[in-house]
């Protein structure tokens, strides 16, 4: 069984403290754990960057390795082709996540380069306790080979 990519890009490394008002007071070590628990017996890489650079090369990495991403770009997600570009090239389910409803955030953050044409299908909004939800739904994805 090939692993899961949980991807988290810039500034998720300060979640717990950063802006709890909107993103909350769980810790990024606490959902790592939550994902690997959704994820039963599905190997997990669990990762977090504030490099486009180093982030686009896991991508790379889970296209050789992995069967399904579920990435947190933060705000790559309204800056990057080059990560479109790179995720354009996954033979698999991607689910595009926000802890905040973005589209109910400031205008900067309504339009998605991910969801222009990589992403399976977007879950934003639910908080931290939402990544183990994406765990699960892109489990069914791989399964039925939906993306
Ligand atoms: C996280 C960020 O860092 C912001 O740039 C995004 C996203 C929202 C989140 O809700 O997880 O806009």
């Amino acid at each position: 069984m090939k692993p899961i990519y949980v991807l988290n890009g810039p500034n998720l490394n300060r979640l717990g403290k950063r802006e709890p008002e909107i993103y909350g007071t769980t810790t990024l070590a606490e959902v790592e754990a939550w994902c690997r628990e959704a994820a039963g017996d599905r190997p997990v890489e669990f990762r977090q960057t504030n490099s486009e650079e180093r982030l686009i090369d896991w991508v790379h990495e889970a296209i050789d390795e992995g069967d399904g991403i579920i990435i947190n770009p933060a705000a790559f997600t309204f800056t990057s082709i080059a990560l479109l570009d790179a995720l354009k090239m996954f033979k698999g389910p991607i689910i595009e996540f926000h802890i905040s409803n973005v589209h109910r955030r400031e205008p900067i953050y309504h339009r998605s380069y991910v969801s222009m044409t990589a992403a399976t299908t977007v879950m934003a909004g639910l908080g931290a306790e939402g990544y183990p939800l994406a765990v699960k739904a892109l489990e069914m994805l791989i399964m039925k080979q939906r993306w």
